[in-house]
């Protein structure tokens, strides 16, 4: 057994134990109740699905497994670059400990070695008209490596349940290992000449992936690694966290919950606001005839978007309530690296003049900016401008969260998710009746 297998197995048999003696003994204590506006609203703060990898809190954002975004940055190896290495995100959100540089190489290996991506995959893709979606590209490229799942064999086979989690832990390092190379395909096909870029076997995983793309530029390398890690996860009740636990909790494969869940992040509310964010830039800076607007000139194209009932796209959460540090982090990149880049100085004019606008509107519970308020301009600064693509990545970076997570679902034996709808009617009836009492 591999070692982070082997550790993840140690892990998991014991807060196995730790969650049955804690059923037995607590099982019907109330820990939340559920109101109208919860039931009609989007499920909004129920507490209702474990999650180990990662929590979000409302003021502070988001941590893994503890560890901040800066604290990641500070604690993580870094191999041979200045950002975290994926890699050892991965083994922290599995394990629950910071690995060793030692322990985030072999990883970058390991995927390395597991990256079999079959021709059919290719095929499949090379298949679809280049102006299909780049997101429909990536979904419809994952189903097509489905039929390399060890789960989906082995269950056909007959296996107990007692082994699910194995099977999921193979599955699951497989199809991370050749997101990248899909990822490339895609990229290379519908915004390239179609020719493949072989990977660079010395390079680490997020490194490798801007390689296949045709970066090799060090600083985007850099970017890419810091992309991949703060993307990576955001708790699990966010739309493709919680589609990958759904179709996962039927025994869907991680191949088909994670094409399940790139589905979701594709929506414009989720993932794809990261392409949304530039492209409304880039429209108006072409309206405004300069790229460098004015905070007069930025806050007069906010409120004609919102006038046309549109949303800011990149701004707003349903859960965060200050700005988003997974946004700073990438601020401070920028500041580091391209402050003088003019679509980044838009980007941050952006942020001083939404939220005062937002806020006048007085509906809006979050006015501050959100993962995909950054990403673009930092990835448009190094020359890739094909924001279509932009959702596939924040997907390769999702599938580090959500795959470690499902990991753990298989592992804790969490039984089919089916929770209970109402009708409308039935509300109605259940308002009266307290109201009698
Ligand atoms: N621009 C304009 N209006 C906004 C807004 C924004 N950025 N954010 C929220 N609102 C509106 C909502 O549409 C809603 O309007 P109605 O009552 O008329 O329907 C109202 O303000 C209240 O919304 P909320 O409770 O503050 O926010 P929600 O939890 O309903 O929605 C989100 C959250 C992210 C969908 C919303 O803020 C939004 O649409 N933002 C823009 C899209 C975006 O950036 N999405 C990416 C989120 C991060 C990610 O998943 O990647």
């Amino acid at each position: 057994m591999d070692p982070l297998k082997a550790k993840f197995k140690e892990k998991a048999s014991a807060l196995s134990a730790e969650i049955k003696a804690l059923l037995k003994e607590h099982g019907n204590t109330v820990i939340d109740s559920v109101t109208v506006s919860q039931a009609y609203g989007g499920m909004r703060d129920i507490k209702s699905m474990i999650w180990e990898t990662s929590l979000l809190d409302a003021q502070e954002g988001i941590r893994f497994r503890g560890f901040s975004i800066p604290e990641l940055q500070e604690k993580l190896p870094t191999g041979r670059g200045k950002e975290p290495l994926p890699e050892g995100l991965f083994w922290l959100m599995l394990t629950g400990e910071i690995p060793t540089e030692e322990e985030a190489l072999w990883l970058t290996n390991e995927w390395e070695r597991r990256c079999k991506v079959p021709q059919h995959v290719f095929d499949t893709i090379n298949a679809l008209p280049k102006d299909t979606h780049a997101m429909t590209m990536f979904t419809i490229g994952i189903n097509a490596l489905q039929t390399e799942s060890i789960f989906a064999h082995r269950y056909e086979e007959g296996f107990p349940k007692s082994e699910y989690w194995d099977a999921t832990y193979e599955d699951s390092m497989n199809l991370i290992a050749c997101l990248p190379v899909v990822a490339a395909a895609i990229y290379r096909r519908k915004y390239k000449d179609g020719s493949l870029i072989a990977p660079n076997t010395r390079l680490d995983w997020a490194a490798n992936f801007a390689h296949m793309m045709g970066y090799d530029d060090a600083d985007f390398k850099n970017l890419m690694r810091l992309y991949m890690t703060i993307h990576a996860d955001h708790e699990g009740g966010n739309a493709s966290a919680h589609t990958t636990h759904l179709v996962g909790s039927t025994l869907s494969d991680s191949y088909l919950s994670f094409a399940a869940a790139m589905n979701a992040l594709a929506g414009p509310l989720h993932g794809l606001a990261n392409q949304e964010v530039i492209k409304w830039i880039f429209e108006m800076v072409e309206e405004l005839g300069t790229t460098k607007p004015t905070s007069e000139q930025i806050g007069d194209y906010v409120r004609k978007t919102l006038a046309e009932g549109r949303v800011v796209p990149g701004y707003g959460h349903a859960v965060l309530r200050k700005p988003d540090p997974r946004f700073t982090a990438q601020k401070v990149f920028a500041e580091k690296y391209c402050s003088n880049d003019d679509i980044v100085q838009v980007v941050w004019k952006v942020f001083e003049t939404v939220p005062p606008i937002l806020q006048t509107l007085g509906k809006i519970k979050n006015p501050w900016p959100n993962v995909d308020a950054h990403s673009g301009a930092l990835l448009v600064h190094y020359g890739m401008t094909e924001y279509g693509f932009y959702t596939v990545l924040f997907g390769v970076s999702r599938a580090l969260g959500v795959l470690a997570a499902g990991c753990w679902s298989r592992a804790l034996g969490f039984p089919l998710e089916r929770p209970k709808s109402l009708t409308t009617e039935l509300v109605k009836e259940m308002i009266a009746e307290k109201a009698t009492a």
